[in-house]
């Protein structure tokens, strides 16, 4: 079969594991994407596939054709996506339940081996939810919280508490709509159901009600996520830690992590602790016991306990690739089934952790919050046990720095040194235009484009037009593993206004902040900027834009609807699947910016996705009658003032790092283009 040539990743590492791959006529994800071609039907401009009922699958290639039952391409179109947001939205919305579980049965006594580390933010959690705080112990108090996550789950009626960390403007526009979330279950049910044969079939009314299935996701299920997590394992904060493939040990026994779910993973970064196992490793001729991760379980463990990530979603089969890992073990989601076939190759065991993903193969050993730190001792164990089995290993020299540990609560607390816990700063620098404006940008790995490139490309040349960019999931892996996630990296790649604020507070240009659930993070500090005043009321009046460049998954489609539903300017990169639908297309654009203020586009093109988000931006700060973004207008001192900076009075800091946001002061310099600052980016 002819061949695809292609670039297949940026980074030198998973080149030098790529080749040693096809020398070794291992398959992977990348030589399989090359032979196997998307289906067009489904993918792009030739077609449109509906396989709900079984008179099909019914291929529409031609406009105007219908299905066997009448479906029109429209309601096709708004069908497949609505599963999808359904299907993404379970994935966080059952990782969600099962934090909820594991912090009611911490609250019971049941699971030794965990504890309420973040007392204080489940009681911010438990205030926010009117829950009585007055006298009563953390566990009296957590048991009301999972209690009232876990009833909402199944809830028929009524809304979804967290709903009340949106801006009240937001709120009230979901009231109006019908778009407030009832149960997180309900609404999946009804999308479901909505899109069985022969149901909803007008595909605006469709995609409303995705639009809600998604915001139980993004303000419920993986809201709890996060929420639960930093309770249960510690709100993160910045640390410095390392990533790729070159944090994999010679000397050491590997053990990698990979899936979402943190619950058993932050058991085995305490037993590999355990004093008791690493005299076993040693024993075992060992050095220690080196644990690191893969996708967003690694993100989990990465900002909580500085434990290294070898990588994101594409670096999976890779870590294995090296011959130097002992166990992968996995727990659920983006585990791809081509694991276990690499692991045959090699001396590594596979195991999957998680009741409810089994991969023939593998050794199963699910876990339970009950036996949680036992089975996480039985998995080092094994681990050890295997590293005398270990053959050859071609670990890749490459690893960078990082700083993860962006909560929304750590971002609040950076910029108090002058206003305690406020997000009033940024808001002026915003306003001030020392800060254009705000990106998010996240999302998968697809081994349909370059690893890494578009995420890269697109967060390079915000950094240069001074905007800030904050990052979650693989892509905040992809470009920490190109260095952009350090201090340093603000001298390097940022532009001179947003390089003043970096250098000021002490911020990498990107924040890492944490796993795909915690986009949620995102939408607090949204939330949080919008509160402050200054930049509008509402999500949708903040000069911000999502980006998931190299997006893959369903997950990402429900996260790319509730941001949009939550009122911002969305932009997924690889291609559309709802391309063949014109309608769908401009309903989820301009419709949605109509009614909820904010959109989602498919753009495949990473230099289009930067012309419209810097549109965006400079769109929204014209709305809210802020100065137009100027390059020229700061950084032209140098750093020379800023060394001294501490030591200024504080009304002279803040004029010295927000400037004065000036109304009247119309600037007339081009916009649109990016400016040279003399940077040698690469
Ligand atoms: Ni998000 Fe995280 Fe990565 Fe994509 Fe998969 S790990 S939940 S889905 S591939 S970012």
């Amino acid at each position: 079969m002819p061949k695809e040539q292609r670039v297949r990743t940026i980074d030198p590492a998973a080149a030098a594991v790529l080749a040693r791959a096809d020398a070794l006529g291992i398959s992977t994800a990348f030589s399989r994407a090359e032979v196997m071609k998307p289906c067009p039907i489904g993918s792009g401009d030739a077609g449109l596939c509906c396989k709900n009922c079984f008179m099909g699958p019914c291929r529409i290639t031609k406009d105007g054709q219908v299905g066997v039952c009448g479906a029109t391409v429209e309601t096709i179109a708004a069908r497949n996506m609505a599963r999808a947001v359904a299907a993404g939205s379970s994935a966080h919305s059952d990782h969600g339940r099962d934090l909820a579980f594991t912090l009611e049965a911490v609250a019971k006594g049941e699971a030794p081996g965990y504890e309420i580390r973040d007392p204080f933010k489940l009681r911010q959690v438990a205030a926010q939810l009117g829950i009585p705080l007055n006298e009563r112990s953390v566990y009296e108090i957590a048991r009301d919280v999972a209690e009232v996550a876990i009833k909402e789950f199944g809830q028929q009626r009524g809304k979804l508490a967290w709903i009340k960390r949106a801006p009240q403007k937001r709120q009230e526009l979901w009231a109006r709509l019908g778009l407030i979330p009832r149960g997180i279950d309900r609404e999946v049910v009804e999308i479901l159901h909505r899109t069985h044969m022969g149901d909803d079939q007008d595909a605006e009314h469709i995609l409303m009600a995705s639009m809600r299935t998604a915001l139980a996701d993004g303000w419920g299920g993986s809201m709890w996520a996060t929420d639960f997590s930093d309770i249960l394992f510690g709100t993160p904060s910045p640390r410095l830690a390392q990533v790729n493939l070159g944090v994999l040990k010679d000397d050491q026994v590997n053990i990698v992590v990979h899936g979402h779910e943190p619950q058993l993973s932050l058991m085995v970064t305490e037993a590999v602790r355990d004093p008791e196992l690493l005299a076993y490793a040693r024993s075992k001729g060992a050095n220690g016991i080196n644990l690191c991760g893969i996708c967003c379980t690694s993100n989990e463990v990465l900002m909580r306990q500085g434990i290294p990530s070898a990588g994101n979603f594409l670096h999976q089969e890779l870590a294995i690739l090296t011959g130097a890992v002992e166990i992968m073990m996995v727990d659920v989601q983006c585990i791809m089934q081509a694991l276990n076939d690499v692991a045959g190759r090699y001396h590594t065991k596979l195991v999957t952790t998680s009741p409810k993903v089994k991969i023939a193969g593998a050794l199963h050993m699910p876990f339970e919050p009950e036996t949680g730190f036992e089975t996480a001792r039985q998995i080092v164990r094994l681990a050890i046990d295997n590293f005398a089995n270990r053959g050859e290993t071609h670990i890749p020299k490459e690893f960078e720095d990082l700083v993860p540990g962006f909560s929304h609560e750590y971002i609040g607390y950076m910029q108090g040194g002058v206003f305690r816990g406020s997000f009033r700063p940024l808001n002026n620098a915003i306003a001030a235009g020392r800060i254009r404006g705000v990106a998010g940008v996240v999302g998968c790995n697809n081994a349909r484009t370059t690893q890494d490139l578009a995420h890269n490309t697109v967060v390079k040349e915000l950094l240069a037009n001074d905007v800030l960019v904050v990052q979650t999931g693989c892509g905040a892996i992809a470009n920490a593993k190109y260095g952009l996630l350090v201090g340093e990296a603000a001298m390097e790649y940022a532009g001179p206004g947003l390089q003043e604020v970096c250098e000021a507070i002490g911020i990498p240009p990107v924040l890492h902040m944490g796993s795909c659930v915690d986009n949620t993070r995102i939408l607090t500090v949204l939330s949080q900027m919008a509160t402050e005043g200054g930049l509008g009321e509402d999500i949708s009046d903040i000069p911000a834009v999502g980006i998931a460049p190299e997006w893959m998954s369903e997950k990402a489609i429900a996260i790319g609807t509730y941001c949009a539903a939550s009122g911002a300017y969305v932009l997924f990169g690889v291609g559309s699947p709802v391309e063949f639908s014109q309608e769908v297309t401009r309903i989820m654009s301009e419709g949605w910016e109509a009614t909820v203020g904010g959109k989602l586009e498919f753009v495949e093109d990473p230099q289009e996705i930067i012309r419209r988000s810097l549109d965006h931006i400079d769109k929204k700060r014209a709305a809210l009658r802020l100065p137009a973004y100027d390059p020229a207008r700061f950084g032209q001192s140098g750093d020379e003032p800023l060394q001294n900076y501490f030591s200024l009075p504080i009304e002279e800091q803040q004029a010295l790092l927000y400037g004065t946001p000036s109304h009247e002061h119309a600037h007339t310099h081009d916009q649109g283009h990016s400016h040279d600052h003399g940077h040698s980016h690469n």
